[in-house]
């Protein structure tokens, strides 16, 4: 496979590591999401409680409570645009 599929793959295999922990297989529920953003993250135990909560409300655009991978996929793009700016400076 070649890089960027690589990179894709690993980003597909994160979610389901943490998705399928409890209740909806293919969704993060806000246990599993936390536990993604601690564990998978670099800036991850330096959030708050209350911000991780935020960024919960902010990436569940449907409100169901949970996050799924189009969801995600949003998120993703956000960190990329942040690591994009911390590069460019
Ligand atoms: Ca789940
Ligand atoms: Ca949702």
């Amino acid at each position: 496979m070649a890089s960027l599929d690589q990179s894709i793959g690993g980003l597909i295999s994160v979610f389901h590591k943490y998705s399928g922990k409890e209740g909806n297989k293919n969704t993060l529920s806000k246990g599993e999401l936390k536990e993604l953003i601690q564990k998978e993250l670099c800036l991850g135990p330096k959030l708050k409680e209350a911000e991780i909560q935020k960024l919960m409300a902010d990436l569940d655009h449907n409100k169901d409570q949970e996050v799924d991978f189009q969801e995600y996929v949003t998120f993703l793009a956000v960190l990329a645009t942040i690591y994009h700016e911390d590069l460019a400076h």
